[in-house]
């Protein structure tokens, strides 16, 4: 290489090559789409964390008081002696409702996430609260090939995977995981929340909250795409779409430009007519019935199952 050639710009790091890369794969494709795992970057994080405490975003809250008030007889399904692993972690409020229902000695905590400041941050925060636990933090993709601690003789491999997180995923991507997580945690079992079907105008608000939250958390994905990648857009050429789609029982996000624009992402030029879009995430709905057949062709064998009033929010035990 030559001299004089590498300070003029920061080396990118591995995870910035690999969000290039995804990026100018997805503004090549039509219709234009991304992961929602680029989100998450730590301004991500953080606006998600808001959204979960939205008045419109039902779905936090209910799962919250579904593990408040279950949380000993979801625990008691586990058993005594469990390797817990989160997928996908991020600020671990919800598994501390669990933790707090089991006795510390007998597990061995193993919370996964693709953020990693913000999964060790979280970390230390749990380690104060719980000195008695063994927390072993593991900064992955965990829709990937990945490697968990061993399991310790005489536990059980437990998962949990709660959120609705599992929304994201298309059913292929959400059949591929399940037999993924099975496998890993065969012997066990997965306690997984899942977001149910619902009255269109409930899921609506959930998705175009007032205050402009979920935008801000759409819009993040191109803003980041500015801040760390360089990329080019006009200001306010791009605008949050969210609507439920019930040919496919989800709620699309997407980024629409505003006019006609081109978006420069290094050397290349990628046009947007005006009205089209980059689809930045699906968030499907189950019935509780559809989703335990999913995860028994998957390998589980459904459960016990804890649902609101409101049938808005179920969390199901799966056996592995
Ligand atoms: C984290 C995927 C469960 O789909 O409701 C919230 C993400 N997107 N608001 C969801 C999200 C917009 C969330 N999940």
């Amino acid at each position: 290489m030559k001299p004089g050639i590498e300070w003029r710009q920061p080396r990118a790091s591995a995870e910035q090559r690999q969000f290039a890369a995804d990026l100018h794969a997805a503004l090549a494709r039509a219709p234009k789409a991304i992961s929602p795992k680029y989100f998450y970057d730590e301004t991500g994080s953080r606006l998600f964390e808001q959204i979960c405490d939205l008045p419109e975003y039902y779905p936090t809250r209910t799962e919250l008081a579904l593990l408040q008030a279950h949380a000993a007889d979801m625990a008691a399904q586990f058993g005594p002696q469990v390797q817990l692993v989160e997928y996908g972690a991020g600020a671990l409020r919800k598994v501390r409702l669990l933790l707090d229902a089991m006795p510390h000695d007998g597990v061995q905590f193993v919370p996964m996430d693709i953020s990693g400041p913000h999964l060790l941050a979280a970390c230390d925060g749990l380690a104060v609260d719980c000195p008695g636990l063994a927390i072993q933090p593991l900064v992955a993709d965990f829709t990937r090939p990945h490697t968990l601690p061993p399991c310790a003789d005489g536990s059980r491999r437990v998962g949990f995977f709660p959120g609705s997180s599992i929304g994201n995923f298309t059913p292929a991507e959400a059949d591929a995981f399940l037999r993924l997580a099975a496998a890993e945690l065969k012997g066990g079992g997965l306690l997984i929340g899942i977001d149910l079907v619902k009255d269109a105008h409930v899921l609506h608000a959930a998705y175009n909250d007032a205050r402009g939250v979920t935008a801000a958390f759409n819009m993040n994905v191109l803003e980041r795409a500015r801040a760390e990648l360089g990329a080019e857009f006009p200001s306010g050429g791009f605008e949050h779409l969210a609507f439920y789609n019930p040919a496919y029982r989800r709620i699309e996000m997407h980024l629409r430009a505003t006019q006609p624009l081109v978006l420069r992402l290094g050397d290349q030029s990628y046009m947007f007519n005006e009205g089209e879009t980059l689809h930045t995430e699906h968030s499907h709905k189950y019935t509780v019935s559809g989703f335990q057949a999913l995860a028994q062709r998957a390998g589980f064998k459904p459960g016990k199952v804890w649902t609101d009033a409101n049938q808005w929010f179920a969390v199901l035990w799966l056996e592995a």
